[in-house]
This record gives C-alpha cells, sequence and structure tokens, in this order.
C-alpha cells in the first residue's frame, strides 16, 4: 500500500474529495428541483481517480475529460460557485451558462473541458500535447475517459498518432464496469484495458482508482516518465459510479448487491480510515473537512441562485467565431477558406427566429419534458 503523505497533503486531498462528494449530492438535488437543466452526470464514487491524478499535476498541464467532470473542475480549483453557477445556466457559470453540465471549462487553470461526445476529447488531448511538443513546452495533457469510449474509432485513431509523435500525454481511463447501461464484458471484447493500446505501441498500467494514495502514486510516476520521455501511457484506473449513468437512469443493468459490495471500497471513507490508523489526522479533522465542504456548497447554491441569467441581447455572443468577428458563425462548405461571421442581426431571418423560439420555449416546458432528461 502506498505510503501515507504528510498532514498538509491528506487535508488537503480530503477535502477535495469530501468537496466533489457534497457538491454531486446537491447537483442532485438541485437537478431533481429542475434548477440546474439539461443532462447530469455524476462522479458519486469516483473521487479517488480525480482527486488522485490532479494532486500529483503541475499547474501548468493540461487535464481534459468528458461530460462526468464537475469534480475535475473543482479538484483543478475552479471555485465551486462558478460549477454550480454553470449547472443552473447562470451568467456567472464557467461558460458564461452556454454550457451547463457537460461543457465545465477553465481555461486559466487549464482545465481543457467537459465534452458530450464519447471519445471526442481523445484526439483534442492529442493537440494539446501536440502543441506543448511545438512549443517546447515540458507540460504533460491528462486525458481521462471513460471505458466506453475506448471502444471508439476515436481511440485507435488517437493512440496511434499520439505513438507515432510521441505526444506527452497520459491516458487515464475512468473504468467504471459500465457505458451507460452495457458492462464491460458486453461492450469491449478485451476487458483489460490497459492492455487495449499495445497494438499501436502505447504500454499500460491497471490501478486501484478507489485508493486515492495508490492513484496519486503511480499516475505521478506515469506523469513524470510522460514528461522525461516524451512519449504517451495509459493509465486505466478501476472506479465505480454509485449513482445511475445520469440523473435518469433508473439502473437496471446492475443489482443491488453490486453497488453494496462497491460502497465498500468508498474511496473518501477508506481514505479516513488509512488517516486515523496512521494518526495523521483525527476524528476533528474529518468532522472540520466535511462541515467546510457543506459550508462551501450551501455558498455554491446561492451564489448561482442569485446570479442573473444571460440576457437575450447576448445569445449570439460566445459562439463558435473564426477570427475577430463578434456573433453568429455557422460552417458551410461554401468554399474551403474559414468565412467572417455574421453578426446576430446579419443572421439568416430563419436561424435566428429558430434560435430565439427554442430560447423563449424553454422556460415554459415542465422540466420532466425538456429535450435530453433520457440520456
Ligand atoms: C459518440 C457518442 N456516442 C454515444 C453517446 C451516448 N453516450 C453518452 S455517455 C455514453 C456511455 C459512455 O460510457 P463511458 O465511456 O464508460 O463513460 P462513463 O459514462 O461510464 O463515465 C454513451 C454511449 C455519446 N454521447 N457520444
Ligand atoms: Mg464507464
Amino acid at each position: 500500500m502506498a505510503r501515507v503523505p504528510d498532514r498538509e497533503t491528506c487535508l488537503e486531498l480530503l477535502g477535495r474529495m469530501c468537496l466533489i462528494r457534497r457538491f454531486e449530492e446537491e447537483a442532485g438535488r438541485q437537478y431533481q428541483r429542475a434548477k440546474a437543466g439539461g443532462f447530469l452526470h455524476l462522479a458519486i464514487g469516483e473521487e479517488a481517480t480525480i482527486v488522485g491524478t490532479t494532486s500529483v499535476m503541475r499547474e501548468d498541464d493540461y487535464l481534459i475529460g468528458t461530460y462526468r467532470t464537475h469534480g475535475h473542475a473543482l479538484a483543478r480549483g475552479t471555485p465551486a460557485d462558478a460549477v454550480m453557477a454553470e449547472l443552473f445556466g447562470k451568467e456567472t457559470g464557467t461558460s458564461g451558462g452556454r454550457g451547463g453540465s457537460m461543457h465545465i471549462f477553465d481555461a486559466k487553470r487549464r482545465f481543457m473541458g467537459g465534452y458530450g461526445i464519447v471519445g471526442g476529447n481523445l484526439p483534442l488531448a492529442a493537440g494539446l500535447a501536440l502543441a506543448s511538443q511545438y512549443r517546447e513546452e515540458d507540460t504533460v495533457t491528462v486525458c481521462m475517459f471513460g471505458d466506453g469510449a475506448s471502444n471508439t474509432g476515436n481511440f485507435g485513431e488517437t493512440m496511434n498518432l499520439a505513438a507515432l509523435w510521441k505526444l506527452p500525454v497520459v491516458f487515464l481511463v475512468e473504468n467504471n464496469l459500465y457505458g451507460m447501461g452495457t458492462s464491460i464484458e458486453r461492450h469491449s471484447a478485451v476487458t483489460d484495458l490497459s492492455h487495449k493500446a499495445e497494438g499501436y505501441g502505447i504500454e499500460g498500467e491497471r490501478i486501484d482508482g478507489m485508493d486515492v494514495l495508490e492513484v496519486r502514486d503511480r499516475v505521478s510516476v506515469h506523469l513524470e516518465e510522460v514528461r522525461s520521455k516524451g512519449r504517451p501511457s495509459l493509465v486505466e484506473a478501476f472506479t465505480y459510479r454509485y449513482r445511475g449513468h445520469s440523473a435518469a437512469d433508473p439502473e437496471v443493468y446492475r443489482d443491488k448487491a453490486e453497488v453494496e459490495e462497491w460502497r465498500q471500497k468508498d474511496p473518501i471513507e477508506n481514505f479516513v480510515k488509512v488517516c486515523l490508523e496512521d494518526a495523521v489526522l483525527g476524528e476533528e479533522d474529518i468532522e472540520a473537512a466535511k462541515q467546510q465542504a457543506d459550508k462551501t456548497v450551501e455558498a455554491a447554491v446561492q451564489f448561482a441562485d442569485n446570479s442573473p441569467d444571460p440576457a437575450l441581447e447576448s445569445l449570439y455572443e460566445e459562439l463558435y467565431v473564426v477570427s475577430e468577428t463578434m456573433g453568429w458563425y455557422a460552417v458551410d462548405e461554401r468554399s474551403p477558406e474559414p468565412h467572417p461571421g455574421e453578426l446576430g442581426e446579419e443572421a439568416p431571418a430563419a436561424a435566428r427566429d429558430l434560435a430565439e423560439s427554442v430560447a423563449d420555449r424553454e422556460s415554459e416546458i415542465e422540466p420532466q419534458n425538456r429535450p435530453g432528461v433520457r440520456d
């Protein structure tokens, strides 16, 4: 078992994991109250994989994840206020309320999102690492993705180019044993995912993703090897999500006994046990960490609640724009060159009407009837 670090580090690890746990529980509650819209994927149970990894990354390393990344942003240091406000669709959110739960983003802290397309973040990670290599920086990109994503074409294509171009990426599979309702035995021919990139020349290692200290130890070795040798590696962290795939998952594909078995490996409770046994922390430290997490999350809900909605006039702002043009931009095939964007008022009337009618209607639709609650 990994050695217990100093008191300050233990408090930091515990604090981050408690914050994620509390934040996620509250996000689930706010979703039920229809305060948070769109989709909601919680990472309760996966805290050790997230915090163990981010705790050994450098500030200038890049992190990119999936649609289950509230915790990744919090672990990177993004204020809980801004993450909750993003869930609420508010102007003060990490993406100005445009992204919602699946698109948390914090470029300042090099947390590069938040992506809804399964496996879509893999080639983007390769691009980030290519940028580091091109600029001759020794920054590493950590790309976290699910077991299900390892079946996508993007996985193979990215592994090939990352190995060929010796890109500084740690690919970290958060193997929680399911892709939505499909178990790994039913979705992947190779179930030991640490071997899955070997054919592309990338070595992998399987680790216990429920043990924050093991994750720290092993990921730090991978980070330093990738940094110094300039080639990618793969880590498969075994973990488990205690909640359903998303907020609207009846969980008919797994039985309660299995969930209970994994609950015995609760990453927070087990870390607490290790810290108490080692006497590096006392009961009062544990209580204080939990209370602090409660306070931070309570304040985040208040902040999000009191924040303004984005103004209707800002509907066309912060959309995909090429060059310095403000406003609307549609990718089209008129010619291969990028076209200058069109300001909102110059957008085709049909497109503008559609966007505005969707914005108007959204507030009138009962939460359970909003598009997307099934995913
Ligand atoms: C390209 C693509 N196909 C399908 C989906 C629908 N979908 C959303 S999440 C998901 C499961 C992915 O599972 P995994 O990669 O294991 O991540 P986890 O949800 O377990 O964290 C699927 C199929 C999608 N978002 N993108
Ligand atoms: Mg999965």
